[in-house]
């Protein structure tokens, strides 16, 4: 038994996320959260929302709130959604806890205490009629290079040119559309990552399983990008964590924050000290995770998150902790994703295009988000969600496959042999061959689950779907019947027996139907099945069970053509 500790990246407070956001993290997460948990390892599974920054600011400014008012109602929407797709954190925090400030604050009086923070004075826009400075791209005008008259001060949105906000035409906020800018003078304090080049490279390079996604990312910006220049970690704004070192004041950084991005994955280890405090336990508890000094060196921590925000986990956060000199885990093994794109295009937050958390729980129970979701994660390459394979994906593998073999055999069960599992036949359970393939697939699955091949162990799970029913098919109990009525009964008690089994290993992916077909075999016992030859004589004869309504619906063509056209954009 290991001790895992697993994280997703924390979603912003602004807004509902929608399925492509939910794919690229926290469900991966949730995967190799419960799989782990169901091989008998010790997990400690983390998330919270991520509060600070200028878009939480702007999203409570527009929505009429004070910004920590929008926190906490914002948080209360996402925790429920990430309850309602099942997402099994250990804890799920707030970046805005009392928690991440005060370690906010130890880790930058740490950085300061080892020479690595320095005073920068900057010129940035300062918007008048705001009474603000404003962040690049929170400054909008005509873009110099192909006259698109909503171009970002950080970038064109329309050609794609990366911009300075000096060279739009004609910039005003994005916040009031005032054009009374003007250029000021403000002084922000630097982490010096570029001191740690060395280190962070050595420490890169030793890290040979990372997949390849992760450690492109991570390369190109420690070689020929600008990932390591010294990074701003402060900002100008009223919401966030105030600039204090261990609570003390660092002169001229009054009324500034530490930018977001300082703070985000703090949160990770404050969220885990907000776990033991909402357990009453002690600083021990949660400090076992995170200090190699007090217990962690056992620990494996694992990363999800998107490909975006791999430079931000391989170079600044292990800047944070190394440049700390104090003895605090850095990650082990990081899982990245590229992104799902939506029917043709992008999911747009901004244009409501897609489908989001809150719709797809409105319109399906989670298990058929999750499963396609995961079965189709963008591992290798970007991925795309149609209408049409979700709809084929459920039909078939959902309904045509796994519920079926559900329906059938409890159905028959119950109309020939009552609703106990049968006594009679032989004891061993298929043929020897049908047997060595199911072992065969869930090998493989095992081994794709504890790598992280997320799309490969769903192909193996879904192999042991299919090849129950096609020996189901071909061994006819219904037809044997009348025959060898003893014959009969014992396919049917294997198939009882593969009805359990597929019900404990599936239970990652589909975590409520597999409650609910376990629940209807009465068994409450879900061990990790040694083998598939003892699974499958684990109930043994005379064991009641009941028949479960239908696992999965169709989705019917009408509905899904409804569903297209209500989520192509203009989300209210
Ligand atoms: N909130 C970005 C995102 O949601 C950011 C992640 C923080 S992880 C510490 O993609
Ligand atoms: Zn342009």
């Amino acid at each position: 038994m290991a001790r895992i500790l697993i994280t997703s990246a924390i979603p912003y407070i602004n807004g509902i996320k929608h399925l492509g956001n939910l794919v690229g993290s926290q469900l991966p997460a949730d995967l190799y959260a419960r799989y782990a948990r169901a091989r008998g390892h010790e997990v400690m599974f983390i998330c919270a929302t991520d509060e600070h920054g200028t878009p939480a600011e702007l999203a409570a400014a527009k929505a009429g709130k004070p910004v920590a008012e929008y926190c906490a109602e914002m948080y209360e929407v996402q925790k429920a959604l990430s309850d309602g797709f099942r997402l099994s954190f250990d804890h799920f925090g707030r970046s805005s806890s009392a928690r991440n400030r005060a370690l906010t604050q130890h880790f930058a009086a740490r950085l300061a205490e080892a020479g690595l923070i320095e005073e920068v004075t900057e010129s940035q826009v300062y918007s008048v009629a705001d009474g603000r400075f404003l962040p690049d791209r929170y400054i909008e005008g005509t873009c110099p290079n192909c006259g698109y008259d909503k171009a970002r001060g950080d970038q064109c949105e329309n050609c794609t040119k990366q911009l300075d906000p000096t060279d739009l035409i004609e910039p005003r906020s994005a916040v009031s559309g005032s054009t009374d800018l003007e250029v000021r003078e403000t002084r922000h304090l630097y982490l010096r990552q570029s001191a740690m080049r060395g280190k962070l490279a050595e420490w890169i390079d030793s890290k040979t399983d990372w997949p390849v996604l992760t450690t492109s990312i991570a390369k190109k910006w420690l070689n020929d990008g600008d990932g390591l220049q010294d990074r701003g970690i402060t900002r100008d704004l009223d919401w966030g964590v105030p600039v204090q070192f261990d609570g003390a004041p660092w002169s001229g950084m009054e009324g500034k924050v530490f930018y977001v991005w300082f703070d985000a994955p703090i949160e990770y280890i404050a969220a885990t000290a907000e776990w033991a405090d909402a357990n009453g336990l002690d600083e021990a508890a949660w400090r076992r995770w995170w200090r190699l000094d007090e217990g962690a060196e056992d620990v494996r921590y694992v990363q999800f998150m998107g490909k975006d925000n791999v430079p931000f986990h391989t170079l600044s956060f292990p800047a944070t902790i190394m440049g700390s000199g104090e003895p605090w885990k850095l990650v082990d093994y990081i899982k990245s994703f590229n992104y799902l794109n939506y029917d043709g295009g992008q999911f747009s937050t901004s244009q409501g295009r897609g489908v989001f958390m809150d719709q797809a729980l409105e319109i399906l129970p989670a298990d058929y988000w999750r499963w396609w979701l995961l079965s189709h994660a963008p591992e290798n390459s970007d991925a795309e969600f149609t209408w049409e394979n979700f709809q084929a994906s459920v039909n078939k593998d959902l309904a045509d496959v796994l519920g079926n073999f559900v329906s059938r055999v409890t159905k028959f069960c119950r109309s020939k042999f009552g609703e106990a599992v049968p006594e009679g036949g032989p004891d061993m359970p298929f043929d020897a061959a049908t047997r060595d393939a199911f072992q065969g697939y869930m090998n493989n699955y095992q081994r794709h689950m504890a790598e992280m091949d997320i799309r490969k162990a769903a192909r193996e799970l879904r192999a042991m779907w299919a090849l129950g029913n096609e020996w189901l098919q071909a061994a006819e109990p219904w037809a044997l019947y009348k025959q060898d009525e003893d014959e009969a009964a014992a396919r049917i008690r294997w198939s009882l027996n593969l009805i359990r089994f597929y019900a404990i290993v599936s239970a990652p992916f589909i975590p409520d139907t597999s409650d609910r077909v376990l629940e209807a075999m009465n068994c409450e016992d879900r061990t990790w099945p040694s083998g598939v030859e003892t699974a499958l004589t684990a109930l043994p004869p005379g064991h009641a069970f009941t028949v479960p309504d239908n696992l999965f619906r169709k989705i019917a063509d009408a509905e899904r053509e409804d569903w297209q056209a209500r989520f192509a954009g203009q989300r209210a």
